[in-house]
């Protein structure tokens, strides 16, 4: 593991750390875990629902900061300085990821099955630092990825109480990871800002479920999500891949997705929010029982529309410009089978 060794001792030298996460459950608890335990000394996210760094975010980090952290996200091609930038990630890299170290799984495979969160409480926890380890397993259960080695490691420390659950009940770390996720769904990077703050002051699980702005927006969202639900119709492309269109500036094509796999008993779900992102984008979210690659989907289906996908094969997403006939795309995406998309 002489990228995780390399990492930690990048992030013990530096006093002056720039940490660029993604505005998800899993970048922002990474994130608040590497503010605990180092010295960081700013924390930016994507603006306006954008995913990935901008490459003048990471010019201008690299500019003002020592060293720049990755969290749930990996620099732009042609990042300058990569000896200044380690990368905290777990989703698969585009092409050979450059950086002065990469804990990434599928660049170390004996990490196994890991959030970045749990990457992220794993390098505090090499370091001898402090850190509340539950922060670090919040992105494990926002990302349904509460598995692997490095989680189960963190797990020995955490109170059993907040993982208890079941019965069709979430754990009190599943219900933090939707309180921040719900935050984003509202207001994008302006929401894992706020909930950034909420779970670095928080001293338990409950400080953050009791919250009132964020609970505001889980009781926005799921008002949202139920009025989407209620007028969504998922159009039948064959081999059990469907499609709906809804429009909404909440971004909640994710849980949508979810919910209608689960309804409709599909294979793959597909939801297209055709209202833009504050950045510009429109979204595609997309859900797979795993029998599918949502993300083989999403790649082929962003080189249709000239925009950028990517993801897991249970979970991903395209972001392109408004325009393009996104029905007439998946339904040659689904019909062309590429092979790799296991039809
Ligand atoms: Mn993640």
């Amino acid at each position: 593991m002489r990228e995780v060794r390399k990492a930690v001792e990048f992030l013990e030298g530096s006093d002056d750390i720039c940490v660029i996460a993604d505005i998800d459950a899993d970048g922002v608890a990474g994130a608040a875990t590497l503010r605990e335990a180092f010295d960081v000394s700013e924390v930016l996210f994507p603006p306006g629902g954008m995913y990935g760094v901008p490459p003048d975010m990471m010019e201008e980090a690299l500019r003002s900061h020592d060293l720049v952290v990755t969290v749930d996200l990996s620099p732009p091609a042609g990042c300058p300085e990569p000896d200044r930038v380690v990368i905290v990630d777990h989703h698969p890299p585009d092409g050979e990821p450059r950086a002065a170290a990469v804990v990434n799984p599928h660049v170390v495979p004996t990490l196994g099955d890991a959030s970045a969160s749990a990457l992220a409480g794993m390098l505090a926890h090499l370091a001898g630092r402090r850190f509340r380890p539950w922060v670090s397993l919040v992105g494990a259960f926002g990302d349904n990825m509460a598995r692997g080695p490095v989680f189960e490691t963190l797990k020995g420390s955490v109170d059993p109480v907040y993982l208890r659950g079941g019965h069709g009940r979430l754990n009190l770390l599943q219900n933090v990871a939707a309180h921040v996720n719900a935050a984003r769904r509202v207001m994008f990077d302006e929401g894992a800002r706020i909930a950034l703050e909420v779970i670095s002051e928080a001293e338990t699980p409950k400080d953050v479920l009791e919250d009132p702005e964020l609970s505001r927006c889980r009781m926005e969202v799921r008002r949202e999500t139920e009025r989407l639900m209620s007028e969504a119709e998922v159009e039948d492309f064959g081999a059990g891949c469907g499609l709906a269109t809804v429009a909404s500036g909440f971004d909640v094509e994710g849980i949508l997705a979810l919910r209608l796999l689960d309804d409709e008993g599909m294979r793959l779900v597909a939801v297209y929010n055709e209202t833009p992102k504050p950045c510009g984008y429109v979204k595609v979210s997309f859900r797979s029982d795993g029998s599918v690659d949502a993300g083989v989907v999403a790649r082929e289906l962003a080189s249709e529309l000239g925009g950028r996908g990517g993801g897991h094969r249970e979970a991903a997403a395209v972001y392109f410009e408004p325009g393009p006939d996104v029905s007439e795309a998946f339904r040659r995406v689904v019909s062309r089978r590429p092979p790799k998309l296991d039809l």
